[in-house]
């Protein structure tokens, strides 16, 4: 088996996906905590693909982009789909997914303490917009699926890790968190039976805490 060390962020926002992937997968992770001055010294040295994190190297060969890491754990693991058609539909859900996070993402930066300006004013302006345009897609695929995972297929795949640790980032981001799941009840039912994901519980249990 390869050797897979995993640099990001001590934070759990796009990184944690890739972790429970491994977790659920089995799969032995160096689960490295990159520190901002340690990020600074990454950047001048472009040390990472396209200098950002997620980066996962396998054997040393540096793979980026969280999505690509996903899927290739995913395959590596039969956690992928069981035919190219579900995978394809799988990969389109979490594409559409990772579309929400980047229209949510002007809210984010500033909501988190990023950079500055208006939390509340973009809450309005560009939070609440995206998310009334995009959660109600992922309402209507899991309502047309017979199992509760998003590609309909017996175990989960990809996109169920990615959409419910995604999620979860947005619970810890959303002043009134409360409300996504009475909104949108079906992804408040995947939410649970991921999280409830046997090969998870020990993972869950021992992770660090993070802020998101
Ligand atoms: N589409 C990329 C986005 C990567 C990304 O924006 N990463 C952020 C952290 S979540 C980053 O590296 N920021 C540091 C920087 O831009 O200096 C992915 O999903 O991997």
């Amino acid at each position: 088996m390869p050797h897979y060390k995993l640099s990001y962020f001590d934070v759990r926002a796009r990184g944690e996906c890739i972790r429970m992937m491994f977790a659920i997968g089995g799969v032995p992770l160096e689960d490295v905590r990159v520190q901002l001055q340690e990020w600074e010294g990454m950047v001048k040295n472009k040390a990472a693909p396209f200098n950002a994190l997620p980066m996962l190297e396998v054997d040393g060969v540096k793979i980026a982009q969280t999505l690509a890491i996903l899927r290739y754990i995913a395959r590596e693991t039969g956690l992928a789909g069981p035919d190219n058609l579900t995978s394809a539909l799988a990969d389109s859900l979490a594409d559409q997914y990772a579309d929400f996070v980047m229209a949510y993402m002007p809210w984010h930066v500033v909501n988190a303490g990023f950079i500055p300006g208006d939390k509340d004013a973009l809450y309005d302006s560009v939070y609440l917009p995206a998310r009334t345009k995009h959660l109600p897609f992922f309402e209507a695929a899991l309502k047309k699926s017979t199992t509760g995972w998003f590609a309909n297929t017996p175990e989960l795949t990809h996109v169920d890790v990615f959409i419910a640790s995604h999620v979860e980032w947005l619970m810890a981001l959303d002043k009134n968190a409360d409300t996504i799941f009475e909104d949108f009840p079906l992804l408040g039912a995947h939410f649970k039976k991921f999280f409830a994901h046997p090969k998870l519980q020990t993972y869950l249990k021992e992770r660090p805490d993070a802020r998101f």
